[in-house]
């Protein structure tokens, strides 16, 4: 363990002056193993099998970095409000440059000053992909509370953070003195507004429902049918939870220019079912929507068109039944069923 307490003025400032919105304190103390658990026991986690691979890294940090004492979580405000008018079939996160590498640069910046401050202090960072459940630390470390969306509320930006988390050995010199108060109240809106009943209670997402983990994470086979039906002008991540919460409602637009939408945010759903591979390299590299790749990207988009049942997308559906990828055929196949009268 590093000798020094450090002060959080200090790094309050730093993280700041690196460019992230908000920082949090935890102790890094084990996190009780039931809610984890409970979420594998009940298959959740649909094929997402490092969350259980990795649940003693993820419930104790001292695996990850011996010795480790605090947690820092830092979070990035994301809301932006410039899509087109007919709104991004494209989840806000994904937007913007790929958010995982602006968290990880400043976290990059954050560490390089920190090592250079205190030299010999132990650190292990991650942003997303990282074994440490980000939310349970940022709400212990005061950033907001899990709502019953299932995602972290701050007071400041709402939902509309992304998390990046830094173990230091080292204790810091204040911590939270109790939780954040959680302000969901007898609101259920986003549980009666998730379309397919992914929010199963306990702030537990199920991921197998969720539309979400349907059109990034699984990539290599076809989204079961009942689900497509909900796939209506929406090809990459899901915020209708996020959108209907009310804690959302007066979001702090983020004037970041990494979070700027690219070009590709301003496609609708058939030219990103047209997408041909020299377009996927000028416009996808660089974003999180690489996650889907050019086939499942092109798959999500097909499913789209025929939820939206519309008569023109035919000449493009039927060519696409053709294409080289079977999971494009498919969808293309199911798709043009959709248009028959
Ligand atoms: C797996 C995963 C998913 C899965 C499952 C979603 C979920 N909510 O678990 C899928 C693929 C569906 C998904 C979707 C999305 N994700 Co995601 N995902 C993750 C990931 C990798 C792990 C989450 C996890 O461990 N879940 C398992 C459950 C059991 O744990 P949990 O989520 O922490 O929830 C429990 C605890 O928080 C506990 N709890 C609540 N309060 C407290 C307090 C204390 C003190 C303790 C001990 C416990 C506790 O109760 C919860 C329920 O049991 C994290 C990154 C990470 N490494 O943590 C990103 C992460 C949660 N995802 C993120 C995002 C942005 C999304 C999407 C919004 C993307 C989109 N627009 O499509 C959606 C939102 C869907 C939703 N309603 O949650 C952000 C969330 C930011 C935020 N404000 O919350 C994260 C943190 C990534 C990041 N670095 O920013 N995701
Ligand atoms: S992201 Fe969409 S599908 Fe997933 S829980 Fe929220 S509303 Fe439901
Ligand atoms: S919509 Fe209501 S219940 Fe859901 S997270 Fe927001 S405040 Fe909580």
């Amino acid at each position: 363990m590093y000798g020094t307490q450090l002060p959080t003025a200090r790094l309050r400032q730093l993280a700041q002056d690196v460019g992230f919105d908000l920082i949090g304190f935890a102790r890094a103390e084990p996190i009780p193993p039931s809610s984890l658990m409970s979420w594998l026991e009940a298959g959740y986690d649909a094929d997402m099998d490092w969350m259980g691979s990795r649940a003693e890294e993820r419930l104790d940090v001292s695996v990850l970095l011996p010795g480790a004492r605090t947690v820092l979580s830092f979070a990035n405000n994301y809301y932006r409000d410039d899509a087109p008018s007919q709104g991004s079939p494209i989840a806000r996160y994904a937007r913007g440059r790929d958010y995982h590498s602006t968290l990880r640069d400043r976290m990059k910046a954050f560490r390089k000053t920190i090592n250079a401050w205190y030299p010999g202090l132990g650190t292990y960072g991650g942003v997303d992909s990282g074994p440490m459940m980000e939310k349970v630390w940022a709400a212990r470390g005061g950033l907001g509370y899990v709502g019953k969306n299932g995602c972290l509320i701050t007071e400041s930006h709402g939902s509309w953070v992304l998390l990046a988390t830094l173990i230091l050995d080292a204790e810091v010199d204040a911590y939270p003195e109790g939780p954040v108060a959680d302000r969901c109240g007898s609101c259920r809106r986003c549980l009666m507004a998730c379309p397919t009943g992914a929010l199963v209670g306990n702030r537990q997402v199920d991921a197998r429902a969720c539309l979400s983990y349907q059109t990034i994470e699984n990539r290599d086979r076809d989204v079961p049918e009942a689900f497509r039906f909900k796939l209506d002008n929406l090809i990459f991540g899901c915020d209708i939870c996020q959108q209907v919460c009310p804690l959302n409602r007066k979001p702090v637009f983020a004037e970041d220019e990494r979070f700027v939408p690219r070009a590709v945010a301003s496609l609708g759903t058939l030219e990103l079912a047209a997408l041909t591979p020299e377009q996927y390299k000028e416009l996808i590299p660089g974003t999180a929507l690489a996650r889907a790749r050019y086939d499942g990207l092109r798959r999500n988009a097909v499913y789209a068109l025929g939820v939206a049942r519309q008569a023109h997308a035919r000449p493009l559906l039927e060519k696409l039944s053709g294409d080289g990828s079977e999971l494009v055929r498919s969808a293309a196949r199911w798709a043009l069923l959709q248009l028959e009268p």
